[in-house]
């Protein structure tokens, strides 16, 4: 089994200088590393090539390789050039790692060992264990806040999300087109163990203790706005959230459906309101019941009459769970002084709860796939 531990840099010149006979005094056997430098400043990439010829002469036994790129084009960008060098020379073992000793290479050895049985393995901070030292709280929060959001979205189970410490199998890695892999930056991470997750690949978190740099400068900022984009994008690709604004788009068409029907049966054939209503909702639930068939979740089932008979049942129970919603926010709603809000919260908090029900009563009972 062959190892190579990938460290993209950028300005870490003082940092490598450090790390490489830090991770050569692990005397770890078949473990290479790969440096992928975008051209930085501060001459990173040549610092490496000098400490790797001293390290030949002494000897060592691993070998130090440099993928040197033209610019600064992010750090997904830099991690998938440096995986698709790695899956070329055949490695079997593929670890991602940051260069300013933030990630303590003392872990190497544990999480290669644990790399033996699991497709991805996670330093993570936020496993019981883990911790973070050295960051503003400011740093703090928005990391955890970070992170607690995307796994919400994502519906991650790694407690660390946004990890950069990993390593990977090269099964899985062969398994992705890395060119497809749409965050350049650090949202990178945050995708790998997304697809990981999505492609049912076995993924462990071990604790570490995360130091922040004390050499050179992290490139974080102006990441934030970026990342935030790229992890609602791959949201939207879930099943789950696409069905759900179909969901609310058929909603919205048969909200139509039902007040045209019934002004149009008051309003001109003078029928009397509660027959218009019943009408006008009936025929809302069954062109909603076509359209989240055919569209939303496109139901294969035969039985067709079942399953109308479902939706239809659910639409109701959610008819009469928007009024007891609008009617128990009465007394909390009767305080405020401005009319239309008065009148409008009740209705915009029942819509949104019965839209929750609708669909889940829906996809998990009406079209749920054997
Ligand atoms: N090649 C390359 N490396 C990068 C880039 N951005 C960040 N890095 C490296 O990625 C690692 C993590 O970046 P860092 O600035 O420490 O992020 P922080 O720890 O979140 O503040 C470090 O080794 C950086 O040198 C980039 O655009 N290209
Ligand atoms: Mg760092």
């Amino acid at each position: 089994m062959k190892t190579i531990i990938c460290i993209p840099t950028y300005n870490e010149a003082e940092n490598i200088k450090k790390m490489l006979p830090a991770i050569s005094d692990l005397k770890l056997k078949n473990v290479d590393i790969l440096i992928i430098d975008d051209n930085s400043p501060d001459g990173t990439s040549a610092a490496v090539k000098r400490l790797n010829s001293k390290f030949k002469i002494q000897n060592s036994k691993f070998k130090i390789f440099v993928l040197d790129r033209k610019k600064k084009e992010g750090l997904g960008k830099a991690y998938v050039a440096g995986f698709k060098w790695a899956l070329k020379k055949g490695y079997d073992r593929i670890i991602s790692m940051d260069a300013d000793f933030s990630h303590n290479p003392k872990y190497l050895p544990k999480m290669i060992k644990k790399s033996k049985d699991y497709d991805v393995v996670v330093g993570s901070r936020y496993v019981k264990g883990g911790k973070i030292v050295g960051w503003e709280w400011y740093r703090y929060v928005n990391s955890y806040g970070a992170n607690f959001f995307t796994r919400l979205l994502l519906r991650l189970k790694p407690k660390d999300a946004t990890a950069g410490f990993k390593c990977y199998s090269r099964k899985f890695l062969k398994s992705l087109d890395l060119d497809k892999i749409i965050a350049g930056g650090y949202a990178f991470q945050v995708e790998m163990i997304n697809l990981a997750q999505e492609g049912g690949f076995s993924i462990t978190e071990f604790p570490i203790t995360f130091v922040d740099r004390q050499v050179g400068e992290s490139k974080i900022s102006g990441e934030l706005s970026r990342s935030a984009k790229i992890i609602f994008k791959l949201a939207l690709r879930k099943k789950t959230y696409r069905q759900f604004i179909k969901f609310g788009i058929v909603g919205l068409l048969g909200t139509i459906i039902d007040l045209g029907v019934y002004n149009l049966l008051v309003f001109k054939f003078n029928f009397n309101i509660y027959t218009s209503r019943i009408i006008s909702f009936t025929l809302a639930a069954t062109a909603n019941y076509i359209l989240n068939r055919i569209w939303t979740f496109r139901s294969k089932e035969k039985k067709i009459a079942k399953q109308y008979i479902q939706f239809f049942f659910i639409s109701i129970i959610g008819l009469g769970l928007n009024l007891i919603i609008m009617k128990s926010l009465q007394n909390i709603v009767s305080g405020i002084e401005e009319e239309l809000l008065r009148i409008n919260i009740p209705v915009v908090i029942a819509i949104t709860i019965v839209l929750f029900w609708n669909f889940l009563a829906n996809r998990y009972w009406t079209f749920k796939k054997h």
